[in-house]
């Protein structure tokens, strides 16, 4: 409630990113506690893991080896693992076009990844999806779907079934700062609060919707203000800190657990590459124009492995061979991917379409 004009200001202060925009802040070791230290220590490893494999699915797009539209998540690895680390079994994960990360984080095994983008059988959609369309229920991941915001309302209903079963699982929802301008989003956001449903929903905040910047989109860069307007608690990280994401997850799923309803996360982030592809300098045939150089610097690798270094956790050795191993995992899943089988090509019909027409065939 606005009780005064003093209020509404306060308001618009807190839905300010302020030096989370600002790609010359937050360049410092993080704040860690160290009872988290194994924790991190695994989430760095996971972080080099998806950077290592998305390198790798880059260079073959750019090798032209992988034909599939890719939208690469090199730079953002941290908020997928920090709310993975809070996933246990019985929750519902959906992503969306970009969310090979989530797929890694959850546990996802890279060969299926690999053999996916190059449409092979032994693909985790049988090679009929390609990057944006993955499914990995044993690790929790229902479905990713590259139309902007479908996998939000699909999300809530998993909530809703999950409140129903009564075990006290959730329903996760990644997605990004170009989703909360379609109506879905809002929808799902209205009915999950208003039925109390288990959904945590993660706002992976890079700023850009393909090649427009939110300042040219939106009448504030923070996005937390639509959870006020749907009466959804939230909060805002760094989510090029791991540790703070951790922190942020730990809370809303905690909160969520106890049969509080729905909470929002909005996790400040920033893609290396274009919005598809693996180029660093155009978005969809469009010049970047932004700070990329600046927000390297804000790598989400190496300000928790510096971190880490400092509090005594990680040394030298243990973090080169934590990318080694990564590049050593990463290139046996790509050439066992490559060696695989395609699908036959009745597998068109009978593993995409349902109904009578698949059933005959
Ligand atoms: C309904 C719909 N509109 C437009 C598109 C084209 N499109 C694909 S991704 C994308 C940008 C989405 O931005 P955001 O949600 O912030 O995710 P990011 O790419 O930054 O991870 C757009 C406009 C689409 N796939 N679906
Ligand atoms: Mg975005």
């Amino acid at each position: 409630m606005r009780a005064s004009s003093a209020d509404t200001s306060a308001e618009r202060n807190a839905f300010s990113l302020g030096n989370l925009a600002d790609a010359g802040s937050y360049h410092e070791p993080l704040l860690i506690d160290p009872l988290d230290n194994e924790a991190l220590m695994s989430g760095l490893q996971r972080m080099i893991l998806i950077r290592v494999v998305e390198e790798k699915i880059g260079d073959m797009v750019s090798q032209g080896v992988v034909k599939c539209p890719c939208h690469l998540v090199i730079g953002q690895e941290a908020p997928a693992v920090g709310v993975a680390g809070y996933v246990r079994k019985g929750d519902r994960v959906f992503g969306a076009h970009r969310s090979h990360g989530h797929f890694l984080a959850l546990g996802g095994s890279p060969h299926g990844l690999l053999a996916e983008v190059q449409g092979k059988d032994t693909g985790v959609s049988r090679g009929m999806g390609g990057s944006m369309h993955l499914i990995d229920i044993p690790n929790g991941l229902f479905g990713t779907v590259p139309i902007v915001g479908a996998t939000i309302p699909i999300a809530v209903g998993a909530g809703i079934a999950a409140k129903m079963d009564g075990n006290g699982d959730m329903a996760v929802s990644f997605f990004g700062d170009g989703a909360t301008e379609e109506g879905a989003f809002h929808e799902s956001m209205n009915l999950a609060s208003t039925m109390k449903a288990p959904v945590l929903f993660v706002c992976e905040n890079n700023f850009f919707s393909s090649h427009l910047h939110i300042n040219l989109r939106q009448p504030d860069s923070s996005v937390c203000r639509y959870a006020e307007a749907h009466r959804v608690g939230w909060a805002r990280a760094d989510g090029n800190d791991l540790a703070a994401v951790r922190t942020a997850t730990k809370e809303a799923v905690e909160a969520i657990r106890a049969g509080e309803g729905p909470r929002f996360l909005e996790l400040v982030t920033y893609r290396w590459r274009g919005h598809v592809g693996h180029r660093e300098d155009e978005d969809v045939g469009v010049k970047r124009k932004d700070d990329l150089a600046a927000w390297k610097l804000r790598d989400p690798i190496s300000r928790l492995a510096v971190s880490l270094e400092a509090n005594g956790a990680l040394d030298r050795q243990q973090l080169k061979r934590f990318w080694t191993e990564a590049h050593t995992v990463v290139e046996e899943a790509w050439a066992e991917a490559s060696h695989d089988q395609y699908p036959p090509a009745k597998a068109l019909l009978s593993r995409v379409y349902s109904g009578t027409m698949a059933r005959k065939r």
